[in-house]
């Protein structure tokens, strides 16, 4: 269980004036059913994704294939791991029967350099077959390694889902390789992410005033590294994100639906075309949240930089230098969570 003390629960509150509920969010949404079924209905899906990763970094997938009754075992063994004695939740954290850290499982720490958070999580790397590679306690014991062949299960699921989203970015920016992105997520040394977040529900009894307990920081505002993030969560909302003029919306939860967004190695492929969206949870319901995020990244050795033939058509301005997702990786664990990550690599930065 997710345990506060008062200097905690002050860090990781919002401050007074964030402290209303923002608007709730009009997630433009794409429907991936039709997709393989004609050229127009994929032409029509591809120009929507590519639109809503230029405005706003981020929207919803429907008619995607992963299987309802598979993301019913998902929650259901979900709810089973974070429900188990801390003991047993601890055999899975990192250093604990395989895995190192940042992965396992982990509570309230967020990162190496002391960000909080109201959650406790699972973070797992995804080998070069699509599956988890959980540390050891993970595949120990019936009911753990049932968890485990779910969280396979929805991996190869999702990371084929996400190849198609990718896919049909590359499409909607007119790019000769539709391939050009999906590969990165492909390739056998990709490096890929599984995390699987509980949000506990608000405390009750912390002695602190109600608005601030209802507006707990569940996962601190930050953008994702990788090149793609998608999310499922249960019925409990607390997903935010921001909009280009920095206001905050309030994402409605959708148990049937996927949520995608751009992550820092895409904007910086798509020259900036597509936004990396700075998001956040925030946690004010009654009700636990569980969510489960693939973030698909490329191999350590890939080299990022601006496609060509988007930097072309900005007249050849090309907005970030190169580097490779070893060296933003090893960049962005030294930051804070909050911080601007790709102001280090971008083309006026003095480094
Ligand atoms: C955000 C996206 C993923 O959850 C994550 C996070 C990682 C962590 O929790 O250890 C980071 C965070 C995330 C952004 C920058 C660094 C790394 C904490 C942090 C301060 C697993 C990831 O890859 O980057």
């Amino acid at each position: 269980m997710v345990v506060l003390t008062k200097r905690e629960l002050e860090q990781i509150a919002l401050p007074a004036v964030q402290l209303a509920a923002p608007p709730l969010a009009l997630v433009p949404e794409v429907d991936l059913s039709a997709v393989e079924a004609s050229d127009a209905a994929r032409s029509a899906a591809a120009r929507a994704v590519a639109k809503a990763c230029e405005d706003h970094g981020f929207f919803k997938v429907t008619g995607h294939g992963v299987p309802a009754p598979l993301l019913a075992r998902l929650d259901a063994a979900a709810a089973a791991f974070f429900a188990l004695p801390q003991r047993d939740k601890d055999k899975a954290a990192a250093g604990a029967g395989g895995g190192s850290p940042p992965f396992g499982y982990a509570s309230k720490r967020i990162g190496d350099n002391g960000d909080l958070g109201w959650v406790e999580y699972l973070l797992l790397g995804v080998t070069a077959a699509g599956a988890a590679a959980a540390p050891v306690a993970l595949s120990e014991g019936a009911e753990s390694s049932c968890f485990r062949d779910v969280l396979d299960e929805h991996i190869a699921a999702v990371r084929r889902m996400t190849c198609t989203v990718l896919e049909l970015m590359a499409q909607g920016l007119g790019l000769d390789d539709e391939g050009v992105f999906s590969r990165l997520v492909l390739d056998r040394d990709s490096d890929s992410l599984l995390r699987v977040n509980h949000y506990p529900a608000r405390p009750e009894a912390a002695g602190e005033p109600a608005e601030v307990r209802r507006r707990l920081t569940g996962f601190g505002e930050h953008t994702d590294p990788q090149i793609i993030s998608v999310l499922r969560s249960n019925d409990a909302a607390g997903l935010e994100m921001s909009l280009r003029d920095g206001t905050w919306v309030s994402v409605p939860s959708d148990t049937r639906s996927f949520f995608v967004n751009v992550g820092d190695a895409l904007q910086v492929l798509t020259n900036g075309r597509f936004r990396s969206v700075r998001h956040r949870v925030v946690v004010s319901s009654a009700r636990p949240r569980v969510s489960v995020i693939f973030f698909g990244g490329p191999p350590p050795r890939q080299r990022l930089a601006p496609l060509p033939g988007l930097v072309d058509r900005e007249g050849g301005r090309r907005r970030y230098r190169d580097f490779t997702w070893r060296e933003y990786k090893t960049s962005a664990y030294r930051t804070k969570l909050a911080d601007n990550r790709l102001c280090y690599f971008e083309t006026t930065a003095t480094s």
